[in-house]
């Protein structure tokens, strides 16, 4: 019965229903999101540069952006692309709160009397820094202050922690406080800690808010630190109890209303991971990326009997981590890179790999703003990118440096061999007619379409 079945050909392909896919991008801050999420809509609508997803696709596509839903703000694609459109290129500016917008794709059918295939890609954009605090709905106050205190005190973070660790610690806590000011000084030696943290590269620093306050500027919801946990039942009054109270009410209506109405029920998640930043500022920063990664992964996939199950469904069933801004090597140091982050994510892939989903390492420019250019140093030829960098008009060449080959090799940026370049972002075509040049855009978007269409 069964090879009877397989003998038959159907006079035509049964047409694949629509579809709308979720896509999740995350992303520290100033990983590349915005950018990637321009590049992406501006790479499908133009679709002249993306060889390789046509190739395996195979069907004929026109993309178009869905006019904005009211209830959100929407992406705004046109005034990101003007700026990349300008003689003189500018980088988006620091997403500040969360857009949305949906890129339709129509997939030609295979006969005109079949309708033809929607799939809708719902996109949305948020500040890194937000994404960290979904881990803090899994904590009480006074588990997130332990947390929060061990991590200060480790060696690496503790010179920048010392004068918040040094004022709580010569506070009155836990008897009524009368003077409100002491809070604020509490707090704002808290921010001063991890804005330090973050211009050194960490990014695990929560909350997220107090980096990228968003429209909470100045709130007073958000006058609270870690604190040590007292022995006994502190006063109502005591800055203690007041932050507890704070801590509770900005879980409640800051952070899981955030990811109520925006985090659920992705497909897919595109893990971007700007490598580059642990080359520029060492070991101490990759460790921490990975912390910041683990905790990421953790609030979105993992086990049912876990808090965050009842707020979301997991429903992730493929997860793409994603090197970004590539372009600054040169195209010969591409697989080292890829090997690098392969690094990075070993154990978080293998933790995914168990929960049956679907994982993959790629390596990506959105932007290509250099080009790939051979000089001679010392006398001998060396791969070397060309763009225009920041402040300047006319293109250089520049030689990054050899990424090393492990993060456990000895050498590791010792010698300070290395050197970030920020570059100038190239212009984009004036037109949706064409695309802006990329590395591997079209197949990190093949990832995410080819189970889809
Ligand atoms: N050369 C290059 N730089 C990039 C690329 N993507 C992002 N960047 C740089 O990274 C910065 C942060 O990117 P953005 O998308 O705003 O990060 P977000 O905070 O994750 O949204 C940009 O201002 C650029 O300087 C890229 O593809 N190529
Ligand atoms: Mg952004």
């Amino acid at each position: 019965m069964l090879s009877f079945i397989k003998e038959i050909e159907l006079p035509f392909k049964i047409p694949t229903p629509d579809k709308t896919i979720k896509i999740a991008v995350t992303g520290l801050s100033r990983s590349g999101k915005t950018v990637f999420l321009t590049s992406l809509i501006n790479q499908l609508i133009a679709n002249d540069k993306l060889p390789y997803l046509n190739e395996k696709l195979k069907r004929p596509f026109v993309a178009r952006l869905l006019p904005p839903d009211s209830v959100y703000v929407r992406f705004d694609y046109y005034s990101k692309i003007k700026a990349f459109r300008l003689k003189d290129p500018k980088w988006p500016k620091a997403t500040k709160s969360v857009s949305k917008t949906t890129l339709q794709l129509e997939f030609k059918s295979e006969y005109a009397f079949l309708k033809n295939q929607i799939v809708n890609i719902e996109l949305i954009d948020y500040p890194g820094e937000w994404l960290l605090d979904l881990s803090m709905l899994e904590q009480d106050y006074a588990e997130w202050s332990e947390a929060m205190r061990s991590l200060a005190q480790e060696e690496k973070r503790y010179p920048y922690a010392k004068e918040w660790l040094e004022f709580v610690k010569g506070a009155d806590l836990y008897r009524r406080n009368r003077d409100e000011s002491v809070e604020e000084v509490m707090h704002d030696h808290y921010s001063e800690y991890l804005k330090r943290l973050h211009y050194q590269g960490y990014s695990f620093v929560q909350p997220g808010r107090f980096l990228e306050p968003g429209d909470m500027q100045d709130d007073p919801l958000l006058r609270f630190c870690p604190l040590p946990t007292p022995s006994n039942e502190p006063h109502p009054d005591s800055v203690y109890a007041q932050f507890a109270k704070r801590y509770e009410q900005y879980i409640q209506e800051v952070v899981k209303r955030l990811y109520l109405e925006h985090f659920q029920a992705f497909d897919t998640q595109i893990i971007l991971v700007d490598l580059l930043k642990t080359m520029e500022h060492g070991y101490d920063v990759f460790e921490d990326m990975h912390l910041s990664f683990k905790n990421i992964l953790k609030s979105f996939t993992y086990g049912s009997n876990n808090i965050l199950t009842r707020f979301f469904k997991p429903e992730i069933n493929q997860v793409i981590f994603a090197a970004t801004k590539a372009d600054h090597l040169p195209q010969s140091q591409h697989n080292r890179y890829k090997r690098l982050l392969e690094e990075m994510i070993w154990d978080l892939k293998k933790e995914l790999d168990v929960r049956h989903i679907d994982t993959e390492a790629t390596v990506f420019a959105a932007v290509k703003s250099t080009r790939d250019v051979k000089a001679k140093i010392e006398g001998k030829e060396v791969d070397c990118i060309r763009g225009i960098v920041e402040g300047e008009h006319e293109p250089s060449t520049h030689f990054p440096g050899m990424l090393p080959q492990s993060y456990h090799d000895e050498n590791f940026l010792k010698k300070g061999d290395f050197h970030l370049t920020k570059f100038k972002p190239i212009s984009f075509p004036l037109r949706d007619t064409h695309a802006v040049e990329h590395i591997r855009m079209d197949k990190l978007i093949y990832s995410i379409l080819k189970d889809r269409v």
